[in-house]
């Protein structure tokens, strides 16, 4: 669907390295409508439910680490098939397997420091929008360019 969101986050290195705007910049060419950001230093606690899936894993410890070593700039993108988009955007998890072209693939070079976040199914975008924004932190508004240049 054309309103499809998805979660997609700038993690502490990419937001350190300065790369917020590149990330952001290729979302937005792409066609895709910004509709919730802001920048937040994410809790201990917080990041421990986002990652709720990868509890148990030998890296969990050093991934929230990580995830709270700065401020994160957080994002709802909506669009075309915005969840799986994003994922082909921000490329394999792992940056040595990320094609050139996509955000990892481009920008990084370690699964630890894979520079960005983004939902990986339709579930997970609405489970993750809720925990990282408030309804009335998402804009709900249009875009008549979008709607008449991007879209037939
Ligand atoms: P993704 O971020 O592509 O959705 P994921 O959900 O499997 O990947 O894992 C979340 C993050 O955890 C990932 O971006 C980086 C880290 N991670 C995943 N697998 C890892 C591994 N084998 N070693 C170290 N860090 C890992
Ligand atoms: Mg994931």
């Amino acid at each position: 669907a054309n309103n499809e969101r998805t979660f997609i986050a700038v993690k502490p290195d990419g937001v350190q390295r300065g790369l917020v705007g590149k990330i952001i910049q290729r979302f937005e060419d792409r066609g895709y409508k910004l509709v919730a950001l802001k920048q937040v230093t994410p809790s201990k606690d917080h990041l421990e439910v986002h990652y709720q899936d990868l509890k148990g894993k030998p890296f969990f410890p050093s991934l929230i680490s990580y995830m709270q070593s700065g401020p994160v700039v957080a994002m709802v993108w909506q669009g075309l098939d915005a969840v799986k988009q994003g994922r082909v955007m921000l490329g394999a998890t792992n940056p040595l397997q990320s094609a050139p072209g996509t955000i990892r693939g481009d920008f990084c070079v370690q699964t630890g420091r894979n520079i960005c976040h983004g939902s990986d199914s339709v579930d997970s975008a609405n489970r993750e929008i809720a925990h990282w924004f408030k309804t009335e932190e998402i804009n709900d508004y249009t875009s008549d360019q979008i709607n008449k240049w991007v879209y037939e």
